[in-house]
């Protein structure tokens, strides 16, 4: 049977791309699209949508019970960058709303949940390269405790009430279609934008950070992927490793400039140096890869390729 299903989040930088490929899958009246605030055309025009503030539960409920609900994908969430300036309102959204979708999965009143995780919930002390599913989780971040939290009651929901919760621990996402908001891996968005406009870009992590990153197609192949396969085949309850490719601004601009050779790149670390510094190199996602038989398909050449294409396409048409 077609699941009837709601995005919470729908016009952030997943949101807007997850919602349009599941009404593909799904059909457009099969997905409802909520956010606080409405979005690009594309996601406005594509199928129904409502105005939700996921922290007001009787609003939440109201829309899962009108429009007979059966999966959330929560997707609303306050990023790494953004969460250090605002401790207490990114641990109030981040996790009210999670404990707002279990509780009325918990009720009967939906399936599945989807809620994602990150590499933030990683810190210092973790091993930084090829970083296994289980490991030392210490996140120094209120986004990455918010996370790590997250992935307990997750997982305890499960355990105990029978919740069919299932979440990836994504990296940074790579993307054109709608810009990310306040995290750390945004310089990898950012870049693309620079680099067609002026030719240059003033970095705000150093040359050799290295961070897992992922092109957003493949991020929401996985998402759907994870989201499709049999239960009994979904055994991480907390979250997936999700590892994608990894590199450094200072790999990232070489590769630019084989396509645009004047590119210059320039340094200029700030507080989010710190956040990159306490994550993970690189990722081992060998179990998502034997649970439900996740693969990765962009590697860096071809997302470098896939965004610029992107971009210079977006900034004619505007
Ligand atoms: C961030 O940088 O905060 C996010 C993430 C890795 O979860 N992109």
């Amino acid at each position: 049977m077609t699941p009837k299903i709601l995005i919470i989040g729908a016009c952030g930088q997943i949101g807007t791309e997850l919602c349009i490929e599941l009404r593909q899958i799904y059909g457009k009246n099969n997905v409802i699209a909520s956010d606080i605030r409405s979005g690009s055309d594309a996601l406005m025009e594509s199928g129904p949508f409502e105005i939700l503030d996921a922290t007001n539960l009787d609003a939440l409920e109201n829309i899962i019970l009108h429009y007979e609900i059966d999966d959330v994908y929560l997707m609303a969430a306050m990023l790494s960058g953004t969460a250090e300036k605002f401790p207490m309102k990114a641990w109030n959204l981040n996790m009210n709303t999670l404990f707002h979708v279990l509780n009325l999965a918990k009720e009967g009143k939906l399936k599945k949940v989807y809620w994602p995780s990150s590499i933030a919930v990683f810190g210092p002390s973790t091993p930084k390269d090829n970083t296994p599913q289980q490991t030392i989780m210490e996140p120094s971040t209120v986004y990455g405790i918010s996370k790590q939290t997250g992935e307990r009651w997750c997982e305890y929901y499960h355990k105990r009430y029978g919740v069919d919760v299932r979440s990836i621990r994504y990296p940074g996402l790579i993307s054109y279609t709608t810009p990310p908001g306040g995290g750390t891996t945004d310089y990898a968005v950012e870049i693309f934008h620079e680099a067609v406009d002026k030719a240059s870009y003033d970095c705000f992590l150093n040359e050799e950070t290295s961070l897992p990153m992922m092109y957003m197609e493949d991020a929401i192949r996985a998402t759907i992927q994870l989201m499709q396969a049999p239960s009994e085949k979904v055994k991480q309850r907390s979250a997936y490793n999700l590892g994608g490719i990894s590199f450094t601004p200072k790999d990232l601009a070489a590769e630019i400039k084989k396509h645009i050779p004047g590119f210059e790149i320039t340094y200029q670390a700030d507080f989010r140096q710190a956040i990159a510094d306490s994550w993970p190199n690189s990722i081992d996602d060998s179990v998502a890869t034997n649970d439900w038989g996740w693969s990765h398909k962009y590697e860096l050449p071809q997302i470098v390729e896939v965004m610029l294409a992107g971009v210079r396409k977006q900034e004619i048409a505007t």
